[in-house]
């Protein structure tokens, strides 16, 4: 996710065919990783047909996320309350087009068709996240019976089409009241983020068998506490470590809730990974690979995995930020309590110079943060199973907006993300087979959505939403998709 973006590299369109003229064949093999050199490499496929003859292990789960504020619209309905995105959305120049999740793509109301859909394209599995503010509208306190049932009927709706759910509890949509109350600056934010999970468990622990804490606190952090591109819109760095604390302690605090609850559930937090490269082979720029790793990773990583924030980071946050003052005793304690599941999610690796400067070396697409490069997906999991030992691993979000439009037959075509689906799962599909317990695979996205400060200008989906009538159509990707959840394979 949008990650400061590097450079911007202006109208990159990343198109197969372009990069086999520009960049050369061998290049375009790099691109698709070194699994599918062997295979055939810089051979063009023909999209869909061909095959990799790659297949995933007998119960490898094929599923495809989303999350609450970029598609469930309905914003205002049924008691909802009012998100910290409400508010930023509303705010005027904070959203490319000064789009809104007001509508979205109203999966509040269609949700039963898109369930169907979801059955047409065999999802084994859908991860989904829960309004916090639909369900508790001050964000504590008074539980909205109208909210909760919604997702109620959602679960039920998917265990009857043989769909397994996969629920993350926080997806960035904050409830505004808590906001007011200081947001994740304050330590009770953590607190009512216990509670919340509690409601949850309570209401759907019978039926719901994963569960995750919170989506890329990395992300909130840096972009919506640093940048102030994303929700609440702070540029801090001091205090967006206090955040970061009363986020991991929010996780802790929620695995805590939901185990209370639901005995056999498996539970874990969703973390945004990258694998930090030096950009050259100078001792400098291999230390300040190190040291961006630990900001990247391993400041989420460590205290979840090894109950210690790292060393190096920890002192180089304390120069600029009180955070290690908000840390109380068992905090740590807390944020590490077991987990069952690690869930990841992959867009990109990070180069850094010499003097930390983050470079790009490879394509991007149309996200300008997005360098693509499968390979990096297995250097993320290889990474975690010899770093942090086997803790299963889940891919909960993997992807890339293209350039999709509806052509006169009605189809859309997305070679480029097959092509990028494709070597990102071959990447998987060779860390497996070198060891790393995975267990699935979470494309992003089901469905064309908010795309955060970008609004609708970028389409992640493997299904189009064309948001002025809402119809949803299937991309070739989706058929391709299909295919090899049918295979079992690639
Ligand atoms: C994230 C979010 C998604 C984004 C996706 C594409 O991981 O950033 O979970 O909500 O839409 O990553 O940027």
């Amino acid at each position: 996710m949008p990650l400061v973006p590097p450079h911007r590299t202006a109208g990159w369109s990343l198109s197969r065919r372009t990069l086999l003229r520009t960049a050369g064949a061998a290049s375009m093999a790099g691109l698709l990783g070194s699994s599918v050199t062997g295979c055939g490499g810089a051979e063009e496929p023909q999209s869909g047909a061909d095959t990799l003859g790659l297949t995933f292990p007998e119960n490898f789960t094929w599923g495809a996320a989303t999350s609450a504020y970029q598609i469930e619209g309905a914003a205002t309905e049924d008691g909802r309350g009012p998100s910290i995105w409400d508010t930023f959305s509303h705010t005027p120049g904070r959203v490319r087009g000064g789009d809104t999740g007001d509508v979205a793509a109203d999966h509040y109301h269609r949700w039963e068709s898109d369930l169907d859909l979801m059955a047409e394209l065999e999802l084994a599995s859908y991860r989904f996240s829960i309004s916090w503010p639909r369900v508790l509208p001050e964000g504590r306190g008074q539980i909205n019976q109208a909210g909760l049932d919604f997702y109620q009927r959602l679960v039920d709706g998917l265990l009857e089409r043989g769909i397994t759910p996969v629920v993350t509890l926080f997806h960035w949509d904050l409830p505004q009241a808590l906001e007011d109350l200081g947001g994740w600056l304050s330590r009770d934010t953590a607190g009512y983020f216990a509670d919340y999970a509690t409601v949850l468990v309570e209401a759907l622990g019978d039926r719901v068998s994963t569960w995750l804490t919170l989506n890329e606190p990395k992300t909130v952090v840096i972009v919506g506490y640093q940048a102030g591109i994303h929700a609440p819109g702070r540029r801090d760095r001091a205090e967006s470590y206090i955040a970061m604390h009363h986020l991991m302690l929010a996780h802790g605090l929620g695995v805590q809730a939901l185990r209370a609850g639901s005995s056999q559930s498996r539970i874990g937090p969703a973390l945004n990974l990258t694998v930090v490269y030096p950009a050259d082979d100078s001792p400098e720029a291999e230390a300040q690979a190190e040291r961006v790793d630990g900001f990247e990773n391993r400041l989420y990583l460590d205290p979840v995995l090894r109950g210690a924030y790292p060393e190096d980071t920890l002192d180089e946050i304390t120069q600029i930020s009180p955070m290690v003052d908000q840390i109380h005793d068992g905090d740590l304690e807390v944020i590490s309590t077991p987990i069952d599941v690690l869930a990841v999610q992959y867009y990109n690796p990070t180069y850094v110079d010499a003097n930390g400067e983050r470079v790009t070396r490879h394509p991007t697409s149309e996200a300008s943060w997005q360098q693509i490069h499968p390979d990096g997906l297995y250097d993320v999991l290889t990474r975690v199973t010899r770093d942090y030992g086997d803790i299963p691993l889940l891919i909960t979000e993997n992807g890339v907006p293209t350039p999709d439009a509806v052509t006169a037959d009605g189809t859309v075509d997305d070679p480029d993300r097959i092509t990028f689906l494709r070597s990102h799962l071959a990447a998987a599909h060779r860390a497996i087979a070198d060891g790393v317990p995975l267990e699935g695979y979470h494309v992003w996205s089901l469905l064309d959505n908010f795309e955060w400060a970008e609004g609708y200008s970028q389409r992640w989906g493997i299904v189009y939403v064309d948001f002025d009538d809402q119809r949803r159509i299937p991309k070739a990707s989706a058929e391709w998709y299909r295919d090899v959840i049918r295979r079992n394979g690639i």
